[in-house]
């Protein structure tokens, strides 16, 4: 019998499951536990084949592997290979979008274009490029091939984007720890050559490794993905939408992009938009784009796309029977997804030659033949329709609205109707005055394990009642979507009164008749390099570093490697982390200690392990106290 309960639609998706009989990952979780404890201390070494060796942090068996190693070491060690799957992911996205920028400019990738002139523009003077003269062409390509720079050079210089996107005083500071770093390739071979038998066996370096992986994974990740995304679909403006798995619509073909990469799913929505006579024909109404994950974040904040589902139901939308294909590029798919799909009509289609789950259906998507390949995959969706029409779907009732897309420039738009010259003031005043107490930015994932307590929801109901921001990206976006944090209702039902007078009259100044909703919605997880450029304005503004700002951030449902990699760059930058469930450090006292105290004279950066969201809360709002004392606010 299944031990968890979760919010109505997610549960009523698990129940349909135990219905028919058809397995999730809910399933498996309870099959699993209890989870080994060794695994969840990070203190099991599997580098050499010597072992592997476990070390019982209590104290009980070998306090070494068989090479001598400690639990020091293995677990800052385990630590750091973490980080590097997670930097591989998001380094790996943002080449992929700018390498098909290149052959854009280079015109073998006609199905894509320029279209945020301003911002190509933005990024190139950032960069130092020449702009006057030239043609749009010619300075896209420079800047395509400063991207590829940072993927490439061997010598000593910092990365471009570094230098592009860093604050000046946060890259002092990390020059005077000497984990400034170059090329994204080079710190990921280095990590994992330091990190096998018989390297680096000190813990306090490890991690200092880990800081640098976590810059790589900024920098030469987020930052680069996001930039390029920018220029070639859109830089997202504020945009009114709906969420939840009642986005799908009975009689239309469903397609649920799923995923990470806008170079994908931009050409099916696309395409499809073109193919809905097609549909028709076939006795649809039409065809109903929906967004799964980061990739409908993306497709959310430049499109209206409906936010459908979040990681953890990502699975559970094809239990609806209402799906024809779910299509898919790279991470966070459960593999799982396929088994679902064969109980019904429902196809998978991956997309990317290295991403493959047996039995899906295998669509190679080449950005040369964008256009092509976006035509086949929704044509695959409309023939499964035709296999689905007349039989029962179930699609849980129940949708929110959500007010999306506040990019930083959409964001400074707003502010610059109250102050034109200095639009950041308005903000820094209303800091001062404590009708804006601080700012948090929850990110990352819904964790089975903890999405049944509603971990994120009540973490921000606390902030938003203590007159704190919150701005989100990722899995969590969808969490508060659902939740009904986003729309203007949310203000006036949620809000400390401060916060409350401060979203009333930007939602004035921006023309809504209405108040902002008190959560913003900033995009995908690789979008986490908005919340930091904002965060560098302000600091700017402010002279200060980062880490004096009355912020914090939290993954309050940690699932995967990239969150750990983004929690590190954060914790370089100086901010508090919060994290639940435990990271896998707790096995060994030297990385507990350097992350959770040590780090604050180093960088200024805390990761903050809570699991209670009352007490998480608390530590949070003790933090931004703390911090505006020390501003003398
Ligand atoms: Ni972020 Fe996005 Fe979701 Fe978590 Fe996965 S989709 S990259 S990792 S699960 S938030
Ligand atoms: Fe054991 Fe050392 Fe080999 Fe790790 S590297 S498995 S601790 S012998």
């Amino acid at each position: 019998m299944l031990q968890r309960r979760y919010d109505n639609i997610t549960q009523s998706l698990f129940d349909r499951a135990q219905t028919l009989g058809i397995e999730t990952g809910l399933d498996r979780l309870e099959r699993q536990e209890p989870q080994c404890a060794f695994g969840q201390l990070g203190s099991c070494c599997r580098m050499c084949y010597m072992g592997p060796c476990r070390i019982d942090p209590f104290g009980n068996g070998s306090q070494r592997g068989v090479c001598g190693a400690t639990v020091d070491t293995i677990v800052c060690r385990n630590l750091l290979r973490e980080e590097v799957g997670g930097a591989a992911s998001h380094a790996g996205h943002a080449r992929h979008v700018m390498l098909t920028f290149k052959k854009m400019l280079e015109g073998r990738a006609p199905g894509y274009k320029i279209t945020d002139r301003e911002k190509l523009m933005e990024v190139a003077r950032g960069l130092g490029i020449e702009t006057e003269g030239r043609s749009d062409e010619e300075i896209a390509l420079e800047v395509a091939d400063k991207a590829l720079e940072d993927f490439t050079r061997q010598d000593d210089g910092i990365l471009n984007w570094m230098r592009l996107r860093a604050p000046e005083k946060a890259i002092k500071k990390w020059e005077k720890l000497g984990i400034l770093v170059s090329n994204a390739h080079n710190e990921i071979e280095e990590a994992m050559h330091r990190t096998s038998m018989g390297n680096d066996a000190d813990p306090v370096n490890l991690l200092l490794g880990a800081l640098r992986i976590g810059l790589v994974d900024g920098y030469a990740g987020l930052h680069i993905a996001t930039d390029f995304q920018d220029i070639m679909f859109g830089t997202p403006r504020v945009r009114k939408i709906e969420a939840s798995p009642g986005v799908l619509e009975p009689n239309m073909v469903n397609i649920a992009m799923h995923g990470h990469n806008p170079l994908l799913s931009e050409k099916i929505l696309e395409r499809a938009g073109r193919l809905s006579d097609e549909a028709r024909a076939q006795g649809a109404e039409g065809i109903n784009v929906v967004g799964v994950c980061c990739t409908g974040n993306e497709l959310t904040m430049r499109h209206n796309v409906p936010m459908a589902a979040h990681n953890l139901q990502s699975e559970l939308l094809l239990l609806t029977g209402a799906v024809d294909a779910m299509v898919v590029d790279v991470q966070c798919i459960w593999p799982g997804s396929q088994r679902i799909a064969e109980c019904f009509h429902t196809k998978v289609i991956t997309t990317e030659p290295f991403v493959k789950i047996p039995g899906a259906t295998h669509i190679a998507f080449e950005p040369e033949e964008a256009d092509q390949k976006a035509e086949l995959i929704v044509k695959e969706a409309i023939e499964a329709f035709t296999r689905r029409k007349g039989r029962d779907v179930f699609i849980p009732e129940g949708k929110t609205t959500a007010l999306v897309g506040f990019s930083v420039e959409a964001i400074i738009d707003v502010l610059k109707k109250i102050n034109p010259e200095d639009p950041l003031m308005p903000v820094i005043d209303n800091i001062k005055s404590g009708n804006i107490f601080g700012a948090v930015g929850f990110a990352g994932c819904p964790s089975i394990k903890l999405r049944h307590t509603g971990m994120t929801e009540k973490m921000v109901r606390e902030m938003l009642k203590n007159n704190i921001l919150v701005v989100t990206t990722g899995c969590t976006a969808h969490i508060c979507a659902q939740a009904g944090f986003m729309n203007t209702d949310a203000t006036e039902k949620y809000c400390g009164e401060g916060l409350k007078a401060v979203l009333s009259a930007l939602g004035d100044a921006a023309g809504l008749g209405a108040p902002l909703p008190p959560v913003w919605h900033m995009g995908s997880c690789v979008d986490n390099s908005r919340i930091a450029s904002l965060l560098g304005a302000l600091a700017d503004r402010l002279g200060v570093d980062v880490s004096d700002l009355p912020v914090a951030g939290s993954a309050p449902e940690l699932v995967q490697e990239k969150a750990i990699s983004i929690g590190t760059w954060l914790l370089a930058l100086g901010l508090l982390v919060h994290i639940a469930p435990h990271p896998r450090i707790m096995g060994s006292p030297v990385a507990v200690k350097v992350l959770t105290e040590g780090l604050r004279d180093l960088t200024g950066g805390r990761a903050y392990v809570e699991l209670d969201p009352q007490k998480a809360s608390e530590g949070i709002i003790e933090h931004i106290r703390e911090r505006r004392k020390a501003l003398g606010i």
